[in-house]
């Protein structure tokens, strides 16, 4: 039996677009990000891929994502899950700040250690900061759980208990999943699946808008290593200005 697993970076989002570190704040879709969750989710229609249920974060980016591209598969009314464990990762102080001014104040090394690097999270963001969500209402429950930063390393650790007790039950149900979620706990969720080394996982990125198919074997292994994206030339070149963001 292969299952059927769907990967859904959302749209480009305003601070997208604007070239800033967002990590938990909970910015809106820009125009062009609406358009490729419609695009994406015709893409899924015409490729016969009908999920059954999908799974998302507490971000309006991935959620909006999430139900324009099934409106736009006509699969709108499917049950739809949430968790903070696919939220973005927290970044830190950076969050709020521009990647290129980051780059030329603290040059290459820093801005990439802090973008990619496996385990070295950006310093803490104070709670005081305006870019916190010590004050928000939908991680009251979390308590000392809610992050102030995080390194990959962190969003695996986090994202995983729900992986195991939430995705992996619909995936063997013969459920077609689609996780609509973000740039990081997306690459969380490749690097587990793919079993990707701590030090390759720096090269990978996930394009906005395109949907990374996987189908996984008995022991929800990948058969294809890498997964299939259905515009695979797009999505190489789109994965390929998110790594130069910055620059
Ligand atoms: C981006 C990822 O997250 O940025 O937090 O700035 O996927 O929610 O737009 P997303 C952010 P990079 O790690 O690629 O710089």
């Amino acid at each position: 039996m292969a299952y059927t697993l769907i990967l859904l970076r959302h749209g480009e989002s305003e601070w997208n677009a604007k070239n800033l570190f967002t990590g938990w704040v909970d910015v809106a879709l820009t125009e062009k990000g609406r358009g490729e969750a419609v695009r994406g989710g015709e893409q899924l229609k015409a490729a016969g891929l009908l999920p059954d249920v999908v799974h998302t974060s507490l971000q309006r980016r991935a959620i909006n994502t999430a139900a324009m591209a099934l409106d736009a598969a006509d699969r709108h009314w499917i049950p739809v899950k949430r968790s903070w464990r696919l939220n973005e990762r927290h970044y830190g102080a950076l969050q709020g700040k521009d990647k290129k001014q980051t780059l030329a104040e603290f040059g290459e090394e820093q801005f990439m250690t802090w973008r990619r690097s496996f385990d070295t999270p950006p310093p803490p963001l104070d709670d005081s900061s305006e870019f916190s969500q010590a004050d928000d209402p939908r991680y009251a429950d979390l308590g000392d759980e809610r992050p102030r930063t995080e390194c990959l390393k962190d969003v695996i650790a986090r994202l995983l208990p729900y992986w195991d007790a939430d995705i992996t039950p619909d995936l063997r149900a013969g459920k077609t999943v689609l996780v609509a979620a973000h740039g990081n706990s997306l690459r969380a969720i490749v690097k587990h699946l793919d079993g990707i080394s701590d030090e390759d996982i720096a090269g990978l990125n996930i394009p906005t808008g395109m949907p990374l198919v996987y189908r996984l074997d008995d022991h929800l292994k990948p058969t294809v290593r890498g997964g299939e994206y259905l515009d695979p030339e797009a999505a190489a070149a789109a994965a390929a200005a998110v790594a130069n963001q910055g620059r």
